[in-house]
């Protein structure tokens, strides 16, 4: 069985980061290790949430697993609280990356073209530099936007995309890949290049009109689930826009539906039938 460490928060109340990566990999057969940098009463699109910051156990935890000479098959950073905790992942990187491990970067930091609350542009630019050091990042079109310097709009064509993803290979991930990239009317997907094959690539769904929190979360956790269990690049990144976006059509014909995530429970045992 591969093992993979997740990177992120927990927010005890909320069904993001952590409550989502460790249900969604470990039901899809991977064993998932996880480094929780701080615990949250609930995400911070709540109120008055708290925070338990854990930045310096993160080092302690790390330093007993490698004298227990743990081996990951892929290290998965998602929202990260602050500078502190990009430079420690990666160290984290560093220390753990052998031949065979993906590096797997979720750069969480905006959306609909604001960066979250807890964030300025001093905080982009370091997450620019920890996504040169993976293998794949799945930047948002205003994360990329973020990292890069280019103008954030609404509405673009694929030259916009190209440009975007041009600017994003200097960084120097293996592979890039644009979520959240509508074409046409109606619909949403994923935009990639491979750096080894120099090749594109584009899957299209048909759009939800409808924004949920923890969706980013869901379809990296997903994507990484896929690539360990073997499927290809582009097999894993349209399991994961196409479960993405049934599980939000799925929590919406929820009556009770919670407004601060999705009913990813409801779809999972499905998931886990398309897997080899
Ligand atoms: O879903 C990303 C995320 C993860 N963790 C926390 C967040 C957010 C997005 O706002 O607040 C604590």
């Amino acid at each position: 069985m591969k093992r993979i460490l997740t990177i992120q928060d927990i927010s005890c109340l909320g069904k993001c980061s952590i409550t989502i990566a460790l249900p969604v990999i470990s039901a899809m057969g991977v064993e998932t290790v996880i480094l929780p940098t701080a615990v949250l009463s609930t995400h911070t699109m709540f109120k008055n949430f708290t925070v338990r910051d854990l930045t310096e156990d993160l080092i302690p935890i790390t330093d007993h697993w490698k004298s227990e000479d743990v081996r990951f098959d892929a290290i998965y950073t998602g929202y990260l609280g602050s500078a502190e905790e990009i430079e420690i992942a990666k160290r984290i990187f560093d220390e753990f990356r052998t031949d065979d491990t993906l590096i797997f970067i979720d750069p969480v930091m905006a959306d609909n073209g604001k960066l979250y609350p807890a964030f300025d542009m001093e905080y982009a630019k370091l997450n620019a530099e920890l996504c040169g050091k993976a293998d794949i990042i799945v930047p948002n079109i205003t994360e990329a936007c973020f990292m890069t310097g280019m103008d954030y709009r609404e509405t673009y064509d694929e030259a916009y995309i190209r440009e975007l993803i041009a600017r994003l290979k200097e960084l120097g991930s293996r592979m890039v890949v644009i979520t959240g990239v509508s074409l046409s009317p109606g619909k949403t997907g994923v935009y990639g290049y491979d750096r080894d094959k120099d090749s594109y690539f584009n899957y299209q769904n048909d759009r939800v009109d409808a924004q949920y929190h923890g969706t980013g979360d869901l379809f990296s956790s997903v994507s990484v689930g896929a690539l360990m269990r073997g499927l290809s690049v582009e097999d894993a990144f349209r399991i994961a826009a196409d479960y993405t976006a049934d599980t939000i059509r799925e929590t919406l014909k929820n009556p009770e539906k919670p407004w601060y995530g999705v009913d990813f429970e409801a779809t999972l045992p499905e998931l886990v039938k398309q897997l080899p």
